[in-house]
């Protein structure tokens, strides 16, 4: 039995907005108070995390004047100091001033187009400043409920300027921070731009940085679109574009409900871990970023909730890294899996060497392969099935 006591070793970090949360929604008034960001710093650094992240506004309110922002940042750092908790990753919020109504980068509005970039640079000397290593782009107002009313190959090509932009900026000023765009279907937009895992891989690829571009996937965000987060995950893993992690939870296609990290679909989630910690080559981790939670405490909770639910996060991921470990370290497992012939898919269907001559030579794989028989024998996936399940309850 592993410690489920969080340390700094598990790279657990939480956005200042998440905690912070007051729990307005479009139907109702906050229900709690806000909090101050240094409460939410040592907080969160008893809990045992080891990173927290913001978006501008929630460290600097908006509209602050240099006196006031000097004073939030001077605050905020001393703060980080003495807790030693780190920032490994910032953003701009985009989305809540009015101004944004129609988004930023891709607005209709080319004067709030250069408001934004501005509003992005400005933080990105913030994120240097406290060594942020990934900025993050969400989109959550770049959309359109018109069609008609939104050319969207112009807002793409705004989309990548502005980006281009952004990472020329951060090349010259030499900060070494990369771009970790985060896909959403829809909300508040009625529909978003880069909506999901595939959309951005797309688009980043059109980038000119495109090398320092890369993904900050959401479990809520790609589960509203009923798409399989580990299967998104897997492939921006595969494309080498896996730069941070928005953990959380949701049920399905609905609102985004930025649930406690496992309080949605667990099952996904046991698989997220499992190939977060234990996909890598020779089974190690296959991610090594922080374990990055983005959600909200339920409207319901009060603030002593609210800390409980921070736990809550942590305490469930690594329950789950511990159940992923024991099902890789489970020979009935072993044997499952090979009867299932899922190593086997990590062979090359071609022979080192081997060249579509040889194949088209090779009479065993097409005039004396008998289909019929290879399409009765049993693959075998419902025992992996239920070996996984009895793990992720703990019945093994
Ligand atoms: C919402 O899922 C978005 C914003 O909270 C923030 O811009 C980003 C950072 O993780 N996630
Ligand atoms: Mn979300
Ligand atoms: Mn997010």
């Amino acid at each position: 039995m592993t410690s489920l006591r969080p340390t700094r070793a598990d790279r657990f970090s939480f956005g200042l907005w998440t905690v912070g949360w007051q729990a307005r929604d479009p139907f109702g008034d906050g229900t709690r108070p806000a909090i101050d960001p240094v409460e939410t710093v040592h907080r969160l650094a008893e809990l045992g995390a080891y990173g927290v992240t913001f978006h501008d506004d929630d460290l600097i309110p908006f509209g602050s004047d240099e006196a006031a922002r000097q004073h939030h940042v001077k605050r905020f750092r001393a703060a980080l100091e003495e807790t030693g908790l780190v920032v490994p990753m910032a953003t701009t919020n985009l989305f809540f001033h009015p101004v944004f109504k129609d988004g930023a980068l891709t607005s209709n509005d080319r004067s709030i187009r250069r408001y934004a970039l501005r509003k992005v640079m400005r933080n990105l000397d913030l994120a240097a400043e406290f060594g942020a290593s990934t900025y993050v782009f969400w989109g959550g107002r770049e959309g359109s409920e018109v069609d008609a009313a939104k050319d969207v190959r112009s807002a793409l090509d705004r989309y990548r300027e502005g980006l281009d932009t952004l990472a020329q900026y951060v090349i010259d000023r030499g900060y070494g921070l990369r771009f970790a765009l985060e896909p959403k279907p829809n909300e508040p937009r009625g529909d978003i731009l880069l909506p999901t895992i595939g959309h951005a891989l797309a688009f980043i690829s059109t980038l000119e940085h495109s090398e320092m571009v890369g993904l900050n996937p959401e479990v809520g965000h790609e589960q509203m679109s009923n798409l399989n987060f580990v299967h998104g995950i897997s492939q921006a893993l595969w494309q080498g574009k896996l730069f941070h992690i928005d953990l959380n939870g949701q049920h399905g296609p609905k609102f985004d409900q930025d649930l406690v990290f496992g309080h949605g679909d667990l099952i996904s989630a046991f698989g997220l871990v499992d190939l977060l910690e234990h996909g890598g080559p020779g089974g190690g981790p296959a991610y090594d970023g922080p374990r990055h939670f983005d959600y909200k405490p339920l409207r319901t909770e009060d603030l002593d909730d609210v800390w409980r639910s921070a736990a809550a996060n942590m305490r469930t991921y690594l329950l789950l890294k511990e159940r992923a470990a024991a099902f890789r370290a489970d020979p009935e497992v072993l044997e499952a899996l090979v009867a299932a012939r899922v190593p086997e898919l990590a062979v090359p269907t071609l022979a080192d060497g081997e060249t579509y001559a040889d194949l088209l030579a090779d009479r065993s794989a097409f005039e004396d392969f008998d289909a019929d028989a290879a399409a009765v024998e049993g693959c075998h996936f419902g025992r992996v099935d239920q070996l996984a399940i009895e793990h992720l309850m703990g019945a093994r």
